[in-house]
């Protein structure tokens, strides 16, 4: 493992409901700027995607007995601790480890993942805009927007393919935890954005105004590296 870079990374928060894009966002953005050819020599960029879903915590013996009635979309089922402190060591340029998370069995792998820090690292969640020590670790918030049917749409296909639930347990689930929680915790945050994207992945146009962004900032910093 690498020691501290030079350049304090560039770090983007990006939230949104359930099943939004997320992860696909931050995939796009990175492909993106690696297709630039002013970021693709120099060695300088390297990319960085965490999910907030790494980070449930493990269940206690008497969460995992009732499993069916623990909510996964309340905040209290995130290691806050871990993420804000693994976050605050990325942005001081150190390295961190990243724990997997099996949504098969809801509980944490035995091993998890040493990561270098980097010049962008993209952080995605349900709830990556909730805590305010987080926010104050972000360059820039994004907020994915996408109608709640097609998320639901999408949560279905998602959690029956990749997730080994079947459709009577995805329905259930939306309506008990994940649609009240959208509406208590994960929405109220969207107030915190500063570039809320409508429809997602499929929002070329805003997803390239970002990637610009993303590009100008690297560009000022390398800039007021140079002239140092
Ligand atoms: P994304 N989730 C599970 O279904 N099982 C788990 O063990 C942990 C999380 C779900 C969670 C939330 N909710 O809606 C979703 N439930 O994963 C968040 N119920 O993941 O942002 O990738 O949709």
């Amino acid at each position: 493992m690498s020691q501290r870079r030079a350049n304090r990374p560039f770090i983007i928060g990006v939230a949104g409901g359930t099943a939004s894009g997320k992860t696909s966002v931050c995939t796009k953005i990175i492909a993106d700027l690696r297709q630039d050819k002013e970021f693709k020599d120099g060695s300088v960029h390297r990319f960085l995607h965490i999910a907030q879903d790494n980070f449930y915590r493990n269940l206690t013996s008497e969460e995992q007995s009732n499993i069916g009635a623990f909510n996964f979309d309340h905040p209290a089922a995130f290691a806050w601790g871990e993420i804000v402190a693994t976050l605050q060591d990325l942005k001081e340029g150190l390295p961190a480890c990243i724990p997997n998370y099996d949504f098969v069995t809801s509980s944490r792998q035995a091993e998890a993942t040493a990561v270098d820090s980097a010049d962008v690292i993209l952080f995605d969640g349900i709830l990556a805009f909730y805590s305010a020590e987080l926010r104050n670790l972000y360059d820039l918030m994004i907020f994915v927007n996408v109608d709640d049917d097609t998320r639901l749409a999408r949560r279905v296909r998602r959690d029956i393919t990749e997730r080994g639930r079947d459709v009577l347990q995805v329905l259930d689930q939306y309506e008990r935890t994940v649609k009240p929680s959208f509406t208590q915790f994960i929405l109220p945050t969207k107030q915190y954005a500063h570039i809320i994207i409508p429809r997602g992945l499929d929002n070329s146009v805003a997803i390239d105004l970002i990637t610009q962004h993303i590009k100008w900032r690297l560009s000022e910093r390398l800039q007021s590296k140079t002239n140092a």
